[in-house]
């Protein structure tokens, strides 16, 4: 039987640690395609170069060609600019966005039946302008953010009360930007409500709401601390191993609930528009949308955030006035 296909567009910081985990987890056989020549044909025979070592069996092709993605099960699309320090993601609208109709006007002639994951910020704008551009469905159309912000929360919570992140659920919803909204309410440890943790460590519930409001800041900011300290570029290792999973569960159709940019219809009452919800991920795409009651003050937060990103798709029409 054929290997599924998986191709990533853009070979940069991301491109390269989303190809050599597609390799490492034996994904599928996977296309780096990039505009730059050479750097994707060098990152892929670097990859490839050590399969006997990792132990994997798939093949990988670094790329300049679109027609190379033909027959993709799933592309991912790192392509366009990361923000500098001090940017923020929507500061990088301008030039994203044209890179991101172009991206998307490949994908649409060579990979017309792909599941398409966008990575590329600002990052609900970029999805809804992908889905735009190829007419696909929007269960075939998503963006990784929530996975990553959503895994931030939980590191800085497991760091503050010493247990392994992995027993840690905690969830972040709304746009992948500043007016983000870290869910705290339903923040456990294994089913044990995190504030209620925190009350315990701090015997004050003062202080622990304290605590727990750093983190939140914390997990707004997250992407601005790791640009910071890296001076030059954002991200790369999180952001790739989060879409991973994302690719991974359609690939393997494992039905995993994960917070994802997807188009909401209603939902969250909100009518078509793009924002990080809770969804569940299968061979369909997005295979349903998980709604749950907000109370007053998370729907107000989420509401900012919506607006925030409708602010950004008002703008799409003036950098590309083709766009119907
Ligand atoms: P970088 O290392 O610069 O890679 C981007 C690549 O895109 C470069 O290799 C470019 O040559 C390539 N590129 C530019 N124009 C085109 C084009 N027209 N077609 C194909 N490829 C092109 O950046 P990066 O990998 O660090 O980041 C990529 C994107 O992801 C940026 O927009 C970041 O802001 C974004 N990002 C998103 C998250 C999320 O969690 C959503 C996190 C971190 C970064």
């Amino acid at each position: 039987m054929a290997r599924p296909k998986i191709s990533l567009i853009g070979g940069g910081q991301i491109g390269g640690v989303l190809a050599q985990l597609c390799a490492l987890r034996e994904l599928g056989d996977v296309v780096l395609f990039d505009i730059v020549e050479g750097m994707p044909q060098g990152k892929m025979l670097d990859i490839a170069e050590v399969a006997r070592v990792d132990g994997f069996d798939v093949d990988l092709k670094g790329t300049n060609s679109y027609a190379d993605i033909a027959g993709s099960n799933v592309v991912i699309v790192t392509a366009g600019l990361p923000r500098k320090p001090g940017m923020s993601r929507d500061d990088l609208l301008g030039v994203n966005a044209k890179i991101m109709s172009q991206v998307s006007e490949g994908i649409k002639e060579y990979a017309p039946d792909a599941f398409v994951i966008i990575i590329s910020n600002p990052l609900d704008a970029m999805v809804t302008l992908c889905q735009k551009v190829t007419g696909f469905p929007p269960e075939r159309v998503m963006g990784q953010a929530g996975v990553l912000d959503s895994n931030r929360f939980c590191s800085f919570i497991a760091w503050e009360l010493g247990v392994s992140v992995r027993d840690v659920n905690a969830m972040v919803l709304g746009g992948h930007g500043d007016t983000m909204v870290p869910i705290i309410r339903y923040a456990n440890v294994n089913g044990v409500p995190v504030m209620e943790q925190l009350v315990r460590k701090y015997g004050d519930e003062a202080k622990a709401n304290e605590v727990m409001t750093a983190m939140v800041e914390r997990t707004k900011a997250a992407g601005g601390e790791v640009v910071k300290l890296l001076g030059n570029g954002s991200a790369f290792y999180s952001p790739a191993s989060s879409a991973i999973a994302m690719a991974e569960a359609i690939l393997r159709d494992q039905k995993r609930v994960l917070p994802t940019c997807a188009l909401l219809q209603g939902e969250f009452g909100v009518d078509n528009y793009y924002v990080g919800v809770p969804c569940v991920l299968g061979a369909g795409g997005v295979e349903s949308i998980i709604e749950f009651s907000l109370d007053e003050q998370e729907q107000a937060l989420f509401d900012k955030s919506v607006a925030a990103v409708k602010g950004l798709i008002d703008e799409l029409p003036t950098i590309l006035p083709d766009l119907a």
